[in-house]
């Protein structure tokens, strides 16, 4: 059995590249593995780790939870609550996994490299510290595996690092090292405007990505509007090499009908975009569309929402808590 650990963070919408690259990958796993334990968080106390005057975390909150639910993670099935619900526990393993993290690999970080930007020297602590809270997010469950886009993967390296450092040092195999899953085929979607860039909520172009709340008008309209080259689609995935935007494109509808990269270019070889972008709009509504109808019904009435978040911390809780206690034990705190 595995235990399964991921989060978002309630930073404004979700959009395809969260969808494609881990939210869809956790149903999928969810409903192939059912003897897994899985916990599916929404991580609030990230979400605030660059300042943002607009967000309403509460309502976001809910939203993250609302597509989780919408996209198919069944509460029955995987405990779904706010990272800030069982807030004491993860923030109090961060404290003593900071104690063992080195700052030089924090300073290697890329995720810290891109969002503090040039002004380095006025970014928060809590941004740069980022990744320990991840690392106690998913140690505090001791988790076996996490579920997470391509661009998680140096974080996961360093929890496992932290992890590592922890059993050695106390010399004792305590906690697992956590697998990173990178599944699907879209582990990275990239932006409508620019095939090099991540798709990515904070963008500034509201056309770079697809939200899980756009309309079939909005999603048919970025996609007519995506930015291509003039070259019709090649007849093989090597093709795709120095075309970002095509490949982008193609690794969209791929994963979206759960197909191969190589199954949609045989299908596509030497077709014009023109052809393409219709095909790609009625697939991506298609599968879009019942997920947004199903989140507006989830939050017409919050109630059924707050039910499944406190459930789901409860849940959690019950897994944190006597894992907490026994990292204090083996560090030797006093416990009465
Ligand atoms: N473009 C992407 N392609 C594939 N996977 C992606 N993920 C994010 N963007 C892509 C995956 O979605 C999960 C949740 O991400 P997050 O909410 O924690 O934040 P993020 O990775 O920082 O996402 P954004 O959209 O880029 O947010 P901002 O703009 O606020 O930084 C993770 O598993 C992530 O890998």
């Amino acid at each position: 059995m595995k235990r399964i650990l991921s989060g978002m963070q309630p930073t404004y919408q979700l959009h395809l590249g969260n969808y494609l690259g881990a939210l869809k990958n956790w149903v999928d796993l969810q409903n192939a593995e059912p003897e897994n334990e899985n916990l599916y968080c929404v991580v609030d106390m990230h979400a605030i780790t660059v300042p943002n005057d607009k967000l309403n975390l509460e309502q976001a909150t809910r939203e993250i939870a609302a597509a989780y639910i919408a996209a198919g993670i069944d509460p029955k099935k995987s405990a779904i609550f706010p990272q800030s619900a069982v807030g004491d526990l993860h923030a109090q393993l961060m404290w003593l996994l900071a104690t063992m993290t080195q700052i030089g690999k924090l300073n290697r970080m890329t995720q810290f490299k891109d969002k503090a930007g040039k002004n380095a020297e006025k970014a928060g602590l809590g941004l740069y510290a980022y990744p320990v809270l991840m690392a106690a997010d998913i140690l505090i469950y001791n988790a076996t595996h996490v579920p997470v886009g391509e661009d998680q993967k140096q974080h996961l390296e360093l929890a496992r690092d932290i992890a590592s450092t922890f059993n050695h040092r106390f010399d004792k195999e305590f906690f697992t090292l956590p697998e990173p899953m990178i599944m699907g085929a879209a582990t990275r979607v990239m932006s409508l405007r620019d095939g090099t860039q991540k798709m990515s909520k904070s963008a500034e172009s509201d056309m770079s990505r697809i939200n899980l709340t756009d309309t079939p008008e909005m999603i048919a309209d970025k996609i007519k509007r995506a930015k291509t080259d003039p070259n019709p689609l090649p007849d093989t995935v090597e093709g795709l090499e120095g075309r970002p935007e095509a490949a982008n494109l193609i690794t969209i509808y791929a994963a979206m009908n759960n197909q191969t990269k190589e199954q949609v270019i045989a299908e596509f070889a030497g077709k014009q975009f023109s052809e393409f972008k219709p095909k790609l709009s009625d697939l991506t509504v298609e599968k879009i569309a019942p997920i947004t109808a199903r989140m507006r019904e989830l939050l017409a009435d919050v109630s059924e929402i707050d039910a499944i978040l406190k459930d789901g911390a409860e849940k959690a809780r019950s897994v944190a808590e006597p894992i907490l206690t026994e990292v204090k034990d083996i560090m030797g705190f006093w416990r009465g």
